[in-house]
């Protein structure tokens, strides 16, 4: 049995449950901050980690206040410290660059500030983003290409990450950035665009959709699966010496790729569906992002282990399950993709 404690901010989120899940079954006394809004919901605010809502400790608290988050950090004297909250949504951060900046970098460094005073001998994870990279100058993307970021969002990670950096240089805290390429799952939010995919194609089947929205069909993306990514996270932070590691499949798709396999397992013709809606594109794109991850592999003995085919399939299939709707029913899908429920 381990002993140690894991406190998570943003424990709610994607990566934050599939880390708490993973930090479980390691033995860990997980620890995580949960917001207080003004409508609860505990059953949809808390639904990622309602299986394990009874084995977790959480503790009410914002990024916005520093003396929370100091009260609760020097309670529960955590060995690792997990910092996942963030306003996640890029194209968000052009509506409202203001709070996306507010949260994410002064959320990192109150966090940052916090662990020095409260509990200094914890371990602290920052999680930096493909997004800091913007208009990368080299494809792919390691630990040595400049950031070039394209959004508030991407600006807030740089900022984030050079804090982290600094708190590791300056403070001697056992700091570091996980440089995360986009990683996905059944559990990612629906607002980003594979799982906006996945989720209207399963209402479509169900009869409850007609169509699916789209912007830049053009845009790329290095796809991994969060479950696969939260374990690089702790591998990170068992090293002897803190240090920064990018996190990548090395793999890229365009978002039509997506659309067409997605579409295809279903047995639909996404043509019939597909509407480009201009409203969606965004101000200012990325390059081309796709990351390598060797110095994560040499170190860390990390490796990718989902297929792109293998993630868009498990995204259909729970978001088809979800809509109470079957996939075997479609010929296609009994044709080429036989093993799906
Ligand atoms: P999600 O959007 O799923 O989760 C974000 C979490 O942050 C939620 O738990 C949310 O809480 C919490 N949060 C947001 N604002 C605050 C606040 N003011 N105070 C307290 N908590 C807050 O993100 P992911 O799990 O996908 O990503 C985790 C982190 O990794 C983020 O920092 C993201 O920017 C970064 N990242 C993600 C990548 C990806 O592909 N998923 C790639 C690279 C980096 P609530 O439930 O209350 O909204
Ligand atoms: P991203 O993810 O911005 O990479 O940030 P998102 O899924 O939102 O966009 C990926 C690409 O798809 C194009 N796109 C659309 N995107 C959305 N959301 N909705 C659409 O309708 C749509 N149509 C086309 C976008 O233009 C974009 O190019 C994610 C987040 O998890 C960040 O927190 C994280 O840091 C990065 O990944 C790495």
């Amino acid at each position: 049995m381990n002993s140690k404690r894991a406190f998570i901010s943003g424990i709610t989120g994607q990566d934050g449950s599939y880390l708490a899940e993973f930090l479980l079954d390691k033995g860990y006394e997980v620890h995580g901050l949960v917001r207080r809004v003004a409508l609860q919901d505990p059953a949809h605010r808390l639904s990622r980690i309602g299986h394990i809502i009874g084995k977790i400790h959480l503790h009410a608290g914002s990024l916005e206040s520093f003396p929370r988050l100091f009260q609760v950090l020097r309670k529960v004297q955590p060995d690792e410290c997990y910092h996942l909250a963030a306003q996640s949504f890029v194209s968000y951060s052009f509506e409202d660059e203001f709070s996306t900046m507010n949260v994410n970098i002064n959320g990192a460094h109150y966090m940052l500030c916090a662990v020095r005073e409260a509990a200094p001998y914890c371990k602290f994870y920052f999680a930096g983003s493909s997004e800091m990279f913007g208009r990368a100058e080299e494809v792919p993307q390691s630990e040595n290409t400049r950031f070039h970021p394209r959004s508030a969002y991407g600006i807030s990670k740089v900022a984030g990450f050079e804090l982290t950096r600094n708190y590791r240089e300056a403070n001697g805290l056992y700091a570091l950035n996980g440089i995360l390429f986009n990683h996905e799952s059944p559990r990612r939010g629906t607002e980003f665009v594979t799982r906006k995919i996945t989720s209207s194609i399963a209402r479509i089947l169900a009869g409850t959709g007609h169509e699916l929205r789209l912007g830049n069909l053009e845009a790329k993306r290095d796809w991994g699966h969060a479950r696969n990514y939260v374990e690089a996270m702790w591998l990170m932070m068992q090293q002897g010496e803190p240090e920064d590691y990018v996190i990548a499949t090395g793999e890229c798709h365009s978002v039509q790729e997506f659309v067409e396999l997605a579409f295809d397992l279903a047995g639909l013709d996404y043509r019939k569906y597909l509407v480009i809606d201009p409203e969606l594109y965004r101000p200012a794109e990325v390059n081309l992002l796709m990351g390598n991850a060797s110095k994560a592999k040499r170190k860390l003995g990390w490796e990718n282990r989902t297929t792109f085919t293998q993630l868009v399939e498990e995204m259909l299939v729970a978001d088809c399950v979800s809509a109470g709707v079957s996939l075997a029913r479609t010929a296609k899908v009994n044709r080429d993709y036989g093993r799906l429920p």
